[in-house]
């Protein structure tokens, strides 16, 4: 297997003293680091709360530009488990095949698209429409919708240079507003309709809980998909071998999809307040301040992962975090996973060898870490 270098700035302070330190907006965060810890760390919930105030555990903190309660990444149990309970059904809707024919058929346009450009910005004329395009199957809403999503830019929260946008924000709860209402007076067949009807502990939903459920469906999976998306074409660019691999052998799609979410690691980490006095490797973390667990550092965590740092689509065993860990795992997963193996497919079978042109990383600042998590822009042109 090739060597990559796409780096894991964590691996020091991972072996040596398992956790690091940020300081975000005056709320400082420990990050842990270890597969071991950050695994124990998201199973236990009476500790390491989700619940916060509202925005308090996404690292930047969203505290200042938000104050709508997340749903059901923000809750704890035993509530969150009937909002699990509700959702999970549609959220695995993309495990059906009438699903995958759609999702098949948007992605396979859009690469037939961009292979007749001379060359175009993977981020915002690929990664962002196929996450845009792909939504309205998981909402169930008109394709025409895309649109709207597309202009939004690559994140609900953030702009480039800007870490966070509270105009921007209220643009998608405007949207979400509008949307409800409609819904409410005229009831269709998408996630919006189903959620006015539901219920949780007999009571129907109000409206802020079926928003705070929306805007979690929105910014959850926009920039970490546009990030695991790009990053696999990049990746594909640098190792056209991979590529022909995927060709040659289709059942190998599943566990390669699995093997560049653990490298990729689109979602850097998740915050969690911590709820009495504890300690985590042998460090105290006090009573209401933030931890985080890195899930990306977890994933080259080499006392788990033979060979962290390479790219092996035929690793045999794969624990990895990149979806999270325990009760708060992604719910949009089977949507996610969906994705990339479609698109590994499409890939594998219409594009010989993807050229960079040109690229802008995207850097996260995480205090005494810095950290590649995708791109700005990545100028390619797709070969047939
Ligand atoms: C939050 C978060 C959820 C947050 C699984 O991650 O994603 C971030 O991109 C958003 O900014 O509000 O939804």
């Amino acid at each position: 297997m090739e060597k990559c270098k796409f780096s894991d700035p964590f691996k020091k302070a991972r072996e040596e003293k398992g956790y690091g330190e940020m300081n975000d907006q005056d709320d400082p965060v420990t990050i842990l680091l270890r597969h071991k810890d950050v695994r124990k760390s998201a199973h236990n919930w009476q500790t390491f709360q989700s619940g916060a105030v509202p925005g308090r555990i996404v690292v930047p903190s969203e505290v200042k530009i938000r104050d709508i309660r997340q749903i059901p990444f923000e809750v704890d149990p035993p509530l969150h488990k009937d909002f699990r309970n509700l959702l999970e059904g549609w959220f695995k809707r993309p495990n059906d095949e009438a699903y995958q024919e759609v999702l098949h058929k948007q992605i396979s346009d859009l690469v037939d698209e961009v292979l007749e450009k001379e060359s175009l910005d993977v981020v915002t004329e690929f990664a962002l429409k196929l996450q845009s395009r792909a939504l309205t199957i998981l909402l169930n809403t008109p394709y025409s919708e895309s649109e709207t999503f597309i202009s939004w830019g690559t994140h609900v929260f953030r702009s480039e240079g800007e870490s966070l946008d509270a105009s921007k924000a209220n643009v998608l709860y405007d949207y979400l507003d509008a949307k409800i209402n409609e819904a409410s007076k005229n009831p269709g067949k998408d996630l919006y309709s189903m959620l006015l009807e539901a219920e949780v502990l007999g009571k129907k939903l109000t409206h802020e809980e079926i928003k705070g459920i929306m805007i979690l469906t929105f910014a959850g999976g926009r920039d970490t998909v546009i990030n695991a998306v790009t990053n696999t074409i990049a990746y594909f660019a640098e190792h056209p071998k991979s590529l022909e691999d995927i060709k040659n052998n289709p059942d190998k799609i599943n566990k390669a999809v699995e093997e560049l979410i653990r490298y990729f690691s689109p979602l850097t980490h998740m915050g969690r307040v911590v709820t009495q006095d504890t300690e985590v490797c042998e460090h105290a973390i006090k009573a209401d301040s933030r931890a985080s667990l890195c899930w990306a550092s977890a994933n080259r965590d080499a006392s788990v992962f033979e060979n962290p740092d390479e790219v092996d689509f035929d690793r045999k065993i794969n624990p990895h975090v990149g979806f999270g860990f325990s009760h708060h795992n992604c719910l949009g997963a089977t949507h996610a996973r969906q994705i990339l193996r479609t698109l590994l497919s499409i890939l594998s079978h219409k594009v010989t060898t993807f050229e960079i042109i040109d690229s802008k990383e995207n850097i996260e600042d995480l205090g005494e870490f810095k950290r590649k998590v995708g791109f700005h822009s990545l100028n390619v042109k797709f070969n047939k």
